[in-house]
């Protein structure tokens, strides 16, 4: 069996698996419901001291619980240290909708290419005989962070774990598209999943200009990290936008559609509209400005093998390190600073895993004097763009990018 034949065996399997991960689902909820009796400590100004921790999700290990139906879960930020690659069952999980699919039947499911040509329906077998493209690239919602605006804005109080970086494996939507024929008509290409609203609303639906479907790097992914994507993941298939934010990464896809005019579903025309203006940036309380879709992501970076809020026994030169995006583009610089941005120092760089991945920084820190320190990490991008010092702020919480400080003491 060559890679190609075991991964359809896995999703086979998988379906079997599946029965009792809907049980899983139902039976982790109850016990929050409960109580799980584990929490992690996650202040955020005006929230809660800590979170509640949940492991008995299906396909996941211990999780920050935000929310359990549908389950958004977040990642600990120490799962960034281990590596720039953040495994499957501790990547994070937003769903909109509560109706999210609890099993896949693997031979039954079809992916249909609609308003193109000619009708396209694919199995997962005939998808696996396609030609495949793999990168590696970091999924982050829209609202990575929210839960650190100031003044607080609405929408799920994410710190900073609601991104993960993976090695996506898959076919080119462009390959899928041609097979379909794209008519001289067509403008943009829509997405659906298999999720569904509990009421008469919009389904989660996303679109992309036909020009970017086309650029033969956005990707129907069938693997994360050489394994079929976890159920809450949105296995079986999923769309890769690489350096664009994750709202646009439709799980559970199963459907596209080649459009002729405007996308005026709600998810495109009235949600994750940001401020047509640098940095999506608006002074707070401000709700009436020029609106855009939210779309590419800007550099960041995280200092992640010390907690904020660490008391550390001195040390004069202190290990630091970490992990910095360059959003679409790759990560050129990352300095580091010990006195709250007054002074910098370059970071080193670990191995370059492609534009869209994360990449290690580490760096030591000389620090004179016990007491307390503000850490910081600043990534600069290939095209120059330096993350600022100052915090955005817009009503949905979206895109924040500034450099985040870490306080520690020192004794
Ligand atoms: N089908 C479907 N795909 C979806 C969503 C959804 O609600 N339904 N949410 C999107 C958003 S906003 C995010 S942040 C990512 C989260 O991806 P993950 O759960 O794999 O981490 O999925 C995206 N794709
Ligand atoms: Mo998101």
């Amino acid at each position: 069996m060559d890679r190609f034949d075991s991964l359809l065996a896995g999703t086979i399997a998988r379906r079997r698996l599946l029965a009792g991960g809907a049980l899983g689902i139902a039976a982790s909820t109850a016990a929050l419901a409960q109580g799980s009796g584990r929490f992690m400590r996650l202040a955020m100004a005006g929230g809660m001291e800590s979170r509640p921790l949940a492991s008995d999700l299906p396909g996941k290990g211990e999780m920050i619980v935000l929310r359990n139906r549908p389950p958004l879960l977040e990642t600990p930020m120490s799962v960034f240290d281990e590596s720039v690659f953040t495994p499957n069952d501790r990547f994070f999980v937003r769903w909109h909708w509560a109706d999210i699919p609890l099993s896949v039947d693997a031979e039954a499911f079809r992916l249909t290419i609609t308003g193109g040509k000619r009708p396209v329906s694919l199995s997962l077998a005939d998808l696996l005989k396609l030609p495949r493209i793999s990168y590696a690239a970091v999924n982050q919602c829209s609202g990575n962070s929210r839960g650190l605006f100031d003044p607080r804005v609405p929408g799920a109080q994410w710190g900073h774990g609601a991104m993960g970086n993976a090695r996506w494996e898959g076919v080119a939507l462009r390959a899928l598209l041609d097979a379909a024929g794209v008519g001289p008509g067509a403008k943009s290409v829509g997405f659906g999943g298999l999720d569904r609203p509990l009421t008469e609303v919009d389904p989660f639906e996303k679109s992309l200009a036909l020009d970017h479907a086309m650029d033969g790097e956005v990707m129907v992914a069938f693997a994360m990290n050489g394994e079929q994507l976890p159920l809450l993941n949105g296995f079986p298939l999923r769309l890769i936008v690489p350096g664009w934010y994750s709202t646009y990464w439709v799980k559970a896809l199963n459907h596209i559609d080649l459009m002729s005019g405007p996308d005026e579903n709600y998810w495109m025309a009235k949600a994750y509209q940001i401020p047509d203006a640098p940095g999506a940036d608006v002074p707070p309380g401000t709700s009436t400005f020029p609106k855009t879709p939210i779309s590419a992501m800007n550099p960041r970076s995280w200092i992640t093998n010390i907690e904020e809020g660490s008391r550390l026994p001195h040390r004069r030169h202190l290990p630091v390190g970490g992990i910095a995006m360059g959003g679409d583009r790759s990560v050129s610089r990352v300095e580091v600073s010990g006195d709250g941005g007054r002074t910098w120092r370059d970071a080193r760089l670990g191995p370059d895993e492609g534009r869209y991945s994360f990449r290690r920084f580490d760096a030591r820190m000389p620090l004179d004097a016990t007491g307390r320190h503000v850490l910081m990490s600043r990534c600069t991008s290939s095209d120059g763009v330096v993350q600022p010092m100052k915090a955005n702020w817009n009503p949905g919480g979206y895109m924040r990018g500034c450099v985040e400080a870490l306080r520690i003491e020192t004794a």
